[in-house]
């Protein structure tokens, strides 16, 4: 296992800071070593005060961690003061680490100083120059270069000026661009351009640690730095995605969801993956509409048609029975998965949809089944939504549910022209719709 050892201050919110970097370091599969730099008193709001840690303790911390049990890379962040960034670089130096990140924080979301001028002048002459990656923000890219980095070619200006100052490695982050965030790598060589995805939320307290430890974590791991960094930013992005409201002000990430949800994804793949081995040994051949069925089931807390896990290439009639060509994935279905995004959007409950064909005798022995039924028809759509491509079922699900008041089991369409009609079976997992479609086949 790599030793990632992190330099930075105490957050006691517990979402940026040493706290962050422990959690990101280990939720990678590193072991995470730390000395700490100050303590902060912090909310979700403001820092109410900074204690800074003499700089001949942290020097001891340094010592007592770097003699004894060694580190693989070092990520540094909050310093704080000058002492301390002398301090870093001697040990750096005495202990010949390998993989130096350095995240430049220089004040926090909220305008507080975390990095006074004398110790900013001092990292950018003395600690910069020993660094594997820099990953400054556009305000920290200013600060170190002057440089108002405000568009991409900006950026790349910054970028070659931090490398000529000797770093060896320059993530521009672009998260506080307009529109869409675009980092910016650059190597000495090339530019490297990794576009990201703006996700709508306060929560981001601790964006930055969690990002530059991370990417400590996968380069002492053996990543090149373009893999480092792309793999980092999956891990924040999903972080960021499933962060925490803690607190009445910016919340933290939540570095364990990528563990989190891709044990969700395991088990919904596990469900799904039962219960069509139990269908596939029931005559259920003639419930499959021409177009085929398909089977979804979204995770827990997911968002999008990438958290639906369903079967690519759909699920073919086989004789009287069925068959799939290929075992189930997330964000295999479009269509059924704007079907299970809808229903689950007003129900909680209910994760997990399968299409099958329409006739009156189906929808007759779901009546007879007592199931709730409802229904939506093409010819009603309005020619705006029609013109979207693909959103037919959303507008189509949503009408089932608001004209019932509730997501029934049952949602069917006559179909229109060129559209075949289809009925779709709702539950709350793989087991409960399976079951009513068992029994469906069973009366008809
Ligand atoms: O995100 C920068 C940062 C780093 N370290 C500590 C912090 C903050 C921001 O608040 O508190 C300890």
């Amino acid at each position: 296992m790599k030793k990632i050892l992190t330099i930075a201050a105490s957050d006691s919110s517990g979402g940026a800071g040493i706290q962050a970097d422990i959690k990101a370091i280990t939720v990678l599969g590193g072991y995470a070593l730390s000395a700490i730099t100050a303590l902060t008193a912090q909310d979700s709001i403001t820092i109410e005060d900074i204690h800074p840690v003499p700089c001949d303790f942290l020097s001891k911390q340094l010592d007592a961690v770097l003699k004894d049990i060694g580190a693989d890379a070092v990520k540094t962040g909050m310093l704080l003061e000058k002492t301390s960034v002398r301090t870093i670089v001697d040990k750096i130096k005495e202990y010949n680490i390998p993989i130096i990140v350095i995240d430049p924080v220089i004040s926090s979301t909220t305008g507080q100083t975390l990095l006074k001028d004398d110790a900013l002048k001092a990292l950018k002459k003395e600690l910069l120059p020993l660094a594997t990656m820099i990953t400054p923000n556009l305000d920290e890219a200013f600060a170190l270069t002057g440089i108002k980095a405000d568009s991409i070619n900006k950026m790349k200006d910054a970028a070659e000026k931090l490398f000529k100052l000797g770093a060896k490695n320059v993530l521009i982050k672009g998260g506080h661009l307009k529109g869409d965030p675009t980092d910016i790598l650059y190597d000495g060589k090339s530019f490297f351009e990794f576009p990201g995805i703006r996700i709508n939320t306060k929560n981001t307290h601790g964006t930055g640690c969690t990002l530059s430890a991370a990417i400590a974590t996968e380069l002492a791991k053996g990543s090149t730095p373009f893999n480092a960094i792309k793999n980092s930013k999956e891990f924040i992005t999903t972080a960021i995605k499933y962060s925490l409201p803690f607190g009445s002000g910016h919340g933290p990430t939540n570095p364990f969801a990528a563990i989190l949800q891709n044990a969700e994804i395991y088990q919904c793949i596990k469900e799904l993956t039962r219960n069509i081995e139990v269908l596939k040994n029931k005559k259920i051949g003639r419930l499959i509409p021409e177009i085929q069925s398909n089977f979804g089931y979204i995770t827990p807390a997911g968002t999008g048609p990438e958290d639906v896990i369903a079967f690519p290439g759909r699920i073919i009639r086989f004789r009287d029975s069925i068959t799939t060509v290929s075992p189930p994935e997330p964000g295999a279905s479009r269509h059924i998965a704007k079907v299970i995004l809808t229903a689950f959007k007003h129900n909680r409950l209910i994760r997990s949809t399968m299409n099958i064909a329409y006739s009156k005798e189906i929808i007759n022995a779901c009546r007879e089944l007592g199931l709730t039924i409802g229904e939506f028809s093409r010819s009603k759509e309005p020619p705006k939504v029609k013109e979207l491509e693909g959103s037919t079922m959303e507008w189509g699900t949503k009408k089932a549910i608001n004209d019932n008041g509730f997501v029934p089991d049952i949602i069917f369409d006559q179909g229109g022209i060129g559209k075949e009609p289809i009925t779709r079976v709702l539950g709350t997992d793989p087991a409960d719709v399976a079951g009513k479609i068992i029994k469906i086949a069973e009366i008809i």
